[in-house]
C-alpha cells in the first residue's frame, strides 16, 4: 500500500516499476548487514559459550577438589571421634587447607561451606557480606584481642645476622577506621635481644603495622637498628604464627621467624 500511489494523471506508480532498483539496492545492503550481524553474534555466542564452558570447568575442578577435601576431613573426623581430644573440627578444616591450598589465590579469601568461593582479601569483615554463605563476615572480633595482646619467638636468620635472635612485641594500639575496616592499623613495640661483643642488649623500637583479616596476616614495618620489618601468618587457633623478616627499602628475605602468644 506504500508503494502504490495515483499520479495526477491516474496513471497508478507501482513500487515495483520505479523503485525496485533502489530497493534491490537497499535489500541487498540489508541482506548483507544482516549477514554480518549474525557472524558476529554467532562469534559473541562462541566466545561466550567458550568462557562459560571454562568457567564450568573450573567449578567442576573446585567441586572436585572440595568433595577430595570434604572426604580428607570426614577421615579425620572418623580418627579423631572416639578420642575426644579436644581437637574441634574447624580447627582440622582450615590445618586442611593450608595443607593442600584453598583454591584461591593469595590475595583471596575462601569462603568455606559447599559451595567454594573466593572473594578479595579486601572484602572480608569490611562490613557487608560477600560470600554466599556470609563467612566473610563471621570472624570479625580479631580487633578486641589484638590490642595490649604480646608476642614472643625467635628469628631465624637466613641473611641480615648471624645467630638466632629473639624478638618481642606489644600491640599497644589499633585503629579501624570506618572507611577500610578490612585492616586494623597497629602501633607495636618490638624488643630485639642482641648480643654485642658479649653483653645482651635488649634494643626497643616503635613502630606501626596491619591486620590483614582476609589473609589473617600480621604486618610489621620495619623499624629498629637493622630496619626490618616482618609478616606473621596467624595459625587456626590465633596462638602462634610464622612468618618472613624483610629488610627495608629492598625487601630483601632476611629469615624467617615463629611467634606465640604470651
Ligand atoms: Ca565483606
Amino acid at each position: 500500500a506504500v508503494c502504490s500511489w495515483r499520479t495526477r494523471t491516474h496513471h497508478t506508480l507501482h513500487c515495483g516499476v520505479y523503485k525496485a532498483p533502489q530497493l534491490r539496492q537497499l535489500a541487498l545492503v540489508a541482506g548483507q548487514m544482516r549477514t554480518i550481524l549474525i557472524l558476529l553474534g554467532l562469534v559473541a555466542y562462541a566466545a561466550a559459550d567458550g568462557l562459560s564452558a571454562m568457567i564450568r570447568a573450573r567449578a567442576d575442578a573446585n567441586e572436585l577438589r572440595m568433595q577430595g577435601l570434604q572426604a580428607r576431613l570426614d577421615t579425620i573426623d572418623k580418627k579423631v571421634g572416639g578420642l575426644d581430644n579436644g581437637v574441634d573440627t574447624a580447627d582440622l578444616a582450615s590445618r586442611v587447607d593450608e595443607l593442600t591450598g584453598t583454591g584461591c589465590s593469595d590475595k583471596e579469601y575462601q569462603c568455606g561451606g559447599n559451595s567454594p568461593q573466593c572473594v578479595n582479601n579486601l572484602l572480608v569483615c569490611d562490613g557487608s557480606k560477600d560470600c554466599r554463605n556470609g563467612h566473610d563476615e563471621m570472624n570479625c572480633k580479631d580487633l578486641d584481642d589484638l590490642e595490649g595482646s604480646s608476642w614472643g619467638g625467635r628469628i631465624h636468620w637466613d641473611a641480615c645476622g648471624t645467630l638466632d635472635n629473639r624478638i618481642t612485641f606489644v600491640i599497644t594500639g589499633t585503629d579501624r577506621p570506618d572507611y577500610f575496616q578490612s585492616r586494623v592499623w597497629l602501633k607495636i613495640t618490638f624488643i630485639m635481644e642482641e648480643e654485642v661483643d658479649g653483653e645482651i642488649l635488649h634494643l626497643s623500637t616503635n613502630t606501626d603495622g596491619f591486620w590483614n583479616y582476609g589473609a589473617r596476616r600480621l604486618v610489621v614495618y620495619p623499624g629498629g637498628p637493622k630496619r626490618i620489618g616482618f609478616t606473621c601468618d596467624m595459625n587456626a587457633d590465633g596462638k602462634a604464627c610464622t612468618g618472613e623478616v624483610m629488610r627495608e627499602g629492598t625487601l630483601t628475605h632476611c629469615g624467617n621467624l615463629m611467634l606465640f602468644r604470651q
